[in-house]
């Protein structure tokens, strides 16, 4: 293949699915020639998955859109296969957000198109006694839960890289609106592990996606056992939406978006340490302040950093006169304790008012009174969580722009 700029997101997506299913091809036997006639002749992804193994083949109805939810720009910013929650947009809305204004992050160039009739969810590996496949029907007649908890991409507030440390990073340039807080119905992941025979000695559990990206990325099996680590079927009392994994997803709260494996097909349980490249090469922390930790490329991003957001458009506008500034924090390893604000770029701070609900591993809602007066602000919210955690004024750089959870400037003019 040509050499190609990998450094746009879209191309190294495709570049990405095109070499999977190359890999999947030559391990039938089907010689680069044929494979690329069939590519040039428009077969494309979609009919090649003939050549997968079986527990892949769903993907064989995969549409040709990258969203297929509507991105009205009152709603979202997009970013090619991305879609950022405006911020002004929860201004007027409660605790949860709704699926029409919930972010997206799509790693594939399209979203698979699964049929609940013939999807399965494969299990299997050496950590299991008795490797099987469960069917969308006998999912659901398992025990389920609902939790609420937030999902973060563990690139939210890339962007902010640039007026911290000057560097411009390639990806999906998330300002505040990588996140969501939904309340999810979903089978513990435990329920169905224990009923292939997962054994006492597993080490690590490996959901994997249907996309064409073949996203998979290990747990522990302590997180993959735990309460709320769940199979997620339904996100805010509807079936959970194609964008959102559709039939279904997994929910890993407090870990990085990239553990939630959408439209997954496969867990591989096993009693070796398990990678892949979204834990060694994609969603670790490099740079000059990280050390490589073999086979990763730095330290893998696990469990989210505290961060805030007020519920404003950035640069925005708006009237003067009294009202209620607010906005939201959260964190990935409990709940927010307390929270300051700033008018003035961060020379005097004033406690805002926590307002419930408050839950572990998910957001609050917080706010303070304001007489607004005509000007310029330099808007800042510092929150610290009941782990002690607090927004740091400044973070070393990563090379990826992951995790940027230190104070930043929401710059606001009151007319
Ligand atoms: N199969 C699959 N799962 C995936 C992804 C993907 O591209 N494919 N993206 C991940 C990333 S990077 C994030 S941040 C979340 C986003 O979930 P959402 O689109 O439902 O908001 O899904 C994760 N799960
Ligand atoms: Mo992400």
């Amino acid at each position: 293949m040509h050499r190609k700029d990998l450094l746009k997101e879209q191309i190294y997506n495709q570049d990405q699915a095109d070499e999977f299913i190359w890999k999947r091809a030559k391990m039938l036997g089907l010689s680069r020639r044929r494979f690329i006639q069939l590519l040039a002749a428009g077969v494309g992804a979609a009919a090649t998955v003939g050549l997968l193994p079986s527990h892949l083949k769903a993907v064989a109805a995969e549409t040709d859109q990258a969203i297929i939810k509507p991105a009205p720009p009152e709603l979202f910013l997009q970013s090619g296969s991305n879609l950022e929650m405006r911020w002004e947009a929860m201004y007027n809305r409660g605790y949860l957000v709704p699926n029409e204004l919930f972010f997206v992050r799509n790693n594939s160039p399209a979203v698979p198109r699964l049929e609940p009739a013939t999807w399965r969810l494969q299990v299997d590996g050496s950590g299991v006694s008795r490797p099987r496949s469960f069917s969308y029907d006998e999912i659901l007649s398992m025990p389920s839960i609902s939790v609420t908890r937030a999902l973060e991409c563990a690139g939210n507030g890339r962007n902010f890289f640039q007026v911290s440390h000057g560097k411009k990073i390639a990806g999906t340039p998330w300002n505040l609106g990588g996140i969501g807080v939904a309340e999810w119905t979903g089978v513990p992941l435990r329920e169905v592990l224990e009923r292939a025979g997962v054994k006492r000695t597993t080490r690590d559990v490996m959901p994997e996606g249907l996309d064409g990206s073949n996203v998979k990325r290990p747990m522990p099996i302590k997180k993959a056992m735990a309460d709320d680590t769940l199979l997620v079927y339904a996100m805010n009392g509807h079936p959970l939406p194609p964008d959102h994994g559709f039939p279904m997803r997994m929910l890993v709260p407090g870990w990085v978006g990239i553990a939630h494996i959408k439209w997954i097909g496969r867990i591989e349980v096993s009693e070796q340490p398990l990678y892949s490249e979204y834990n060694t090469r994609r969603y670790v922390l490099m740079g000059p302040d990280y050390e490589p930790r073999p086979p990763a490329l730095g330290p893998m991003l696990t469990t989210q950093k505290v961060k805030s957001a007020f519920e404003l458009p950035w640069d925005g506008e708006v009237p003067s006169g009294n009202r209620l500034l607010r906005g939201r924090s959260w964190s990935g390893e409990g709940r927010i304790a307390k929270v300051e604000v700033s008018l003035d770029g961060g020379q005097t701070w004033q406690p805002a008012r926590l307002r419930e609900p408050n839950i572990d591993l998910t957001w609050v809602r917080w706010d303070l009174d304001w007489d607004a007066r005509p000007g310029t602000y330099r808007l800042q919210a510092r929150a610290t969580d009941n782990k002690g955690n607090t927004q740091p004024d400044r973070i070393p750089f990563n090379e990826e722009g992951y995790a940027h959870w230190a104070v930043v400037t929401h710059s606001l003019t009151v007319r």
